[in-house]
């Protein structure tokens, strides 16, 4: 009996092994990840943060291609999370989108996300629910390509490797954030000295600019919308690696988990080396700088030239609000120059010159696309300067003058000999092996217009927000041939999950393989994708404040199996489509010496409910309040039709009644009434609005409000048909406060404090 047993037992060893030695090619890894509320003090102050196993970023998982991946997500929170895996190829239902391919992970609760590794390359994590990733769910994910992989390069696979994450921080709430973005709080704009007030485009030579850039309808503009307190680079603001001596080549795999910050990467020890983009191998080009849009990973190889230094590897904001730095090798510090501050009124005047009336962007016939050429050029210091100087020299020689746009041309073209820089563009990626389909694959054309007005913060994909689309149903085995125009005016990175796309970018069958693709305003890019994975696919911008302003589709192919994490996709998407459009509060009220006046609005992508009040104490005793519900129409949405309500009550001791322009007469003592009318944005962001009152009463009304006069000083005036009118002069102390004066027809003269939020 006992000898039967120890057969058994010596059968069962030999079949483990045999099993063992079969995982050594095909292991099982496993990780697992506690996530956790935490306190972070980043810039100053204490803020609610989530750490997975302790660690913002979390924590970084390394596969082997071959690998079956399991990740034991703990959630020890209260709210539901979720971890998307971006770039990387997976069944649907471990793709981490919540309401799309898994319902949220419950608090206290544990999730398993189970997928074979099938690819390699520098990948990344990050939670895909709420604002969760911007307060620390964000991780590297690296993906080992195997040394009997046929695609396996010497030189360069081989080489030691160091994750980078990119990252920003902020001490406001992101959802405070987002809000304060949709109610176009310029905030963020003073604490980034972007203003661009009128007295400053007055001290830089540039009133004519400002007036046009408002003639057309523009806020101030600046390449990025939020002010962070500070850059992080693996979490921290500055790391070094001195085990390197002189000749080592180091890979850096970069990856940019900003929430919305482009990074450009700078190294004060010579060119830097693309390798990998997205996780794809690309043939090695040698550039001096790149940048890394939202989202995006990038292998760079960079070398230690000297023994006893240390040199910088720096990414910089692309606003240049600060930067962070790593250093390699041991001794000296050799450091990069700094990025000079960008020249805003450089860009206002181009983009006045892009913007068209109504709105549209036209790029006057110039084809751009592939960041090819970057029309923030004119926004550098570094590249200007330098290419004013050669044409001085070149103006010298020809004896003529130039045409300008052939200047501004070159100018705007980095690859130009104009300037000695050279900047990587999706132009300069080729893969090192053919990406082209198998012939005779069927191809399905579709065209989006990326859109998007600043004023309201609405980005949206053809002038419609995820709200207001169904899933976009595609067959598996087909191509998608994705045309994409970006006709607003910032950049987007457009990310897709689950796939890579082809670049179409003129390197016919080894066209680079990408699922990120920044697509600057103007440009028209093409990708496409082989449709291959059942399921239901994310397409969005990766800037997150844009996804959740709804610039997002979901791709759907047809006929799929059932999800067992999602029993009911119909009730989910709908949630999903709620997410991505959201209502938004605000809320102003001036405490006055003559009175009391203030707003509230709540309002999502199309309507806006308004409610406005004054109370005053001397001149005008009694109270008012006009509300309006109203619908934007058009990509601008410089129209809104509306219904309102105005009721007020007040004690006049002049007269009983007064007469509009009109001669309507108007019994100002106590009213209730119903009007319809519509509000129109006039250029000079001036807006005009009429209604008709149910008493057959008409009102005319000419406003502006904030306009910037100085940094911190706005101004604004009324006029209506009531022959009432005001007059108001703010000056801005922090986010939620101001000091204001204002002369009101009704109230007279007042100075107070203006509270917001
Ligand atoms: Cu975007």
């Amino acid at each position: 009996m006992e000898k039967m047993k120890n057969l058994i037992k010596l059968v069962f060893l030999i079949l483990g092994l045999s099993q063992a030695s079969c995982l050594f090619s095909q292991e099982l890894i496993r990780y697992d990840l506690y996530v956790n509320d935490s306190t972070v003090n980043f810039a100053d102050k204490e803020r609610r943060a989530i750490a997975v196993n302790g660690m913002i970023p979390m924590p970084t998982l390394t596969f082997t291609q071959g690998d079956t991946a399991e990740i034991h997500v703990h959630n020890l929170m209260k709210e539901g999370t979720s971890l998307h895996w971006h770039g990387v190829y997976l069944p649907n239902k471990e793709d981490g989108v919540p309401f799309l391919t898994q319902m949220p992970i419950p608090g206290n609760s544990t999730f398993i996300y189970k997928f074979p590794i099938i690819q390699d390359g520098t990948h990344w994590y990050h939670s895909h629910s709420g604002m969760q990733e911007q307060i620390g769910m964000y991780g590297a994910m690296i993906l080992k390509k195997r040394e009997d992989d046929p695609t396996f390069r010497k030189g360069i696979d081989d080489l030691p490797s160091i994750p980078i994450v990119l990252s920003e921080w902020t001490n406001l709430n992101p959802d405070n954030v987002h809000r304060m973005l949709h109610n176009a709080n310029d905030w963020f704009a003073i604490k980034k000295n972007a203003t661009q007030s009128y007295s400053e485009s007055i001290r830089e030579g540039h009133f004519k600019t400002k007036l046009t850039n408002e003639w057309k309808r523009m806020l101030a503009m600046d390449v990025s919308d939020v002010y962070y307190d500070r850059f992080l680079i693996n979490g921290t603001s500055e790391q070094n690696y001195d085990q390197f001596k002189a000749g080592d080549k180091i890979r850096l795999r970069v990856i940019n988990a900003g929430a919305s910050s482009y990074f450009w990467l700078t190294y004060a020890g010579g060119k830097i080396t693309v390798v990998a983009n997205d996780g794809n191998d690309v043939e090695p080009v040698e550039v001096d700088r790149l940048i890394v849009g939202v989202s995006e990973t990038y292998d760079i190889i960079v070398t230690i030239p000297e023994e006893g230094f240390a040199y910088e590897f720096m990414a910089t904001p692309e606003d240049r609000s600060n930067q962070v730095s790593m250093y390699l090798g041991k001794g000296i510090k050799q450091l990069v120059k700094p990025l000079p501050k960008l020249k805003y009124f450089e860009g206002m005047k181009m983009m006045n010159d892009m913007m068209k009336m109504n709105g549209d962007l036209d790029d006057m016939g110039m084809k751009m696309s592939l960041q090819k050429m970057d029309m923030n050029t004119v926004m550098y210091p570094e590249i200007q300067d330098q290419s004013t100087n050669e044409h001085q020299h070149s103006n010298a020689s020809h004896q003529s003058e130039k045409d300008h746009t052939e200047m501004d041309h070159s100018q705007m073209d980095h690859s130009s000999p104009s300037s000695d820089i050279i900047t990587l563009n999706y132009g300069m990626l080729r893969s090192p092996t053919k990406t082209s389909f198998p012939e005779n694959t069927k191809v399905r054309e579709m065209k989006f217009e990326l859109t998007g007005n600043m004023n309201r913060y609405v980005w949206s994909m053809d002038n419609k927000v995820l709200a207001e689309t169904d899933k976009i149903l595609i067959k598996e085995g087909e191509v998608l041939r994705i045309i994409l125009y970006n006709n607003s005016m910032m950049r987007h990175p457009m990310h897709l999950h689950g796939h890579d796309f082809r670049v179409i970018n003129g390197e016919g069958e080894y066209a680079p393989l990408k699922n990120v693709l920044d697509i600057m305003p103007m440009e028209t890019d093409t990708i496409e994708f082989l449709s291959n994975a059942e399921g239901d696919w994310f397409f969005h911008c990766h800037i997150l404040y844009h996804m959740m302003a709804g610039m997002n589709r979901v791709f759907s192919t047809d006929n799929q199996a059932s999800n067992p994490y999602l029993p009911d996709k119909k009730w989910a998407y709908r949630e999903l489509q709620k997410e991505s459009n959201m209502k938004h509060f605000m809320i102003q009220n001036d405490f006055a010496t003559n009175g009391n006046d203030g707003e509230l609005m709540v309002h999502n992508a199309r309507y806006s409910l308004t409610s406005e009040w004054r109370l005053g104490y001397h001149d005008m005793h009694g109270y008012e309040v006009e509300t309006h519900l109203g619908r934007y129409i058009g990509k601008m949405q410089w129209f809104m039709p509306f219904i309102g309500f105005d009721y007020r009550y007040r004690k006049m001791d002049k007269h009983d009644s007064e007469k509009n322009i009109f001669g309507q007469k108007n019994s100002k003592n106590e009213r209730a009434l119903f009007s319809a009318g519509f509000a129109y944005m006039l250029p000079m962001l001036i807006r005009f609005q009429t209604e008709v009152y149910h008493d057959g009463n008409v009102r005319l009304q000419l406003m502006r409000e904030d306009i910037p006069i100085s940094k911190r000083l706005r101004a604004g005036f009324m006029v209506n048909s009531d022959l009432e009118y005001m007059g108001d002069l703010r000056y801005i102390l922090t986010k939620n406060l101001g000091v204001r004066t204002h002369y009101d027809s009704d109230m007279g003269f007042g100075v107070g404090l203006s509270v917001n939020y």
